[in-house]
């Protein structure tokens, strides 16, 4: 009797363990399960938000009008900021009509996009388009070479070029996860200006 219950004892003492590491099993699975979701959600919401500020970018400098827009730098060089003026058309003596100047540019802390209107003006506006700005485009460093191949050298996270009345748009976002991950996404456009 005494021998059944002892075996008895041990059983339960053995499954209870089973059970133990089936548990803890199952929480390591749900937990990498949450891990990865984490982090899928995490490359998902950087990349929506590298396209929607490019693409916010691309409409600015499509309706910009190509005598207004400065500076005009040609590959290698680079701008990490780009200043324009819409054409509103023109008035009853025939001269064009400029809306008041814009500019997209990084912020002081160059993790931001920002465009202003009226910028380094009392009546500046700004509103902020993105944050995790990268501080250098993905795979660029300071070095005075092309790293990523791109054809423009130690190009910042936001960079502009001009070639004719083609403007390229390149940015990088780049954060870190909540468990340590850094994960980074790209965007380029270039736009043809029409005026
Ligand atoms: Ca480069
Ligand atoms: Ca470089």
């Amino acid at each position: 009797m005494n021998r059944v219950s002892g075996l008895s004892a041990l059983e339960l003492i053995i499954a209870m363990a089973l059970f133990a590491v089936v548990a803890v099993k199952a929480v390591l699975v749900m937990n990498s399960a949450n891990e990865a979701y984490g982090n899928d959600s995490a490359i998902m919401s950087l990349e929506d938000q590298a396209r929607k500020t490019l693409d916010q970018i691309s409409y600015a400098v499509l309706g910009s009008d190509r005598e207004t827009i400065f500076p005009v730098p040609a590959s290698p060089i680079y701008s990490p900021y780009f200043r324009y003026s819409l054409n509103l058309g023109i008035d009853a003596d025939g001269n064009i009509v400029y809306d008041d100047p814009e500019e997209i540019a990084l912020s002081e802390d160059e993790t931001q996009v920002l465009w202003k209107k009226n910028p380094g003006t009392p009546e500046e506006q700004r509103v902020a388009w993105s944050n995790n700005v990268r501080q250098f485009l993905e795979g660029e460093l300071l070095n005075a070479i092309d790293d990523n191949e791109n054809g423009v050298i130690d190009e910042t996270g936001l960079a502009f070029t001009v070639h004719k009345d083609a403007v390229t748009i390149r940015l990088s976002l780049e954060r870190t996860t909540s468990d340590g991950e850094t994960i980074t996404h790209s965007e380029e456009a270039e736009i043809t200006i029409r005026n």
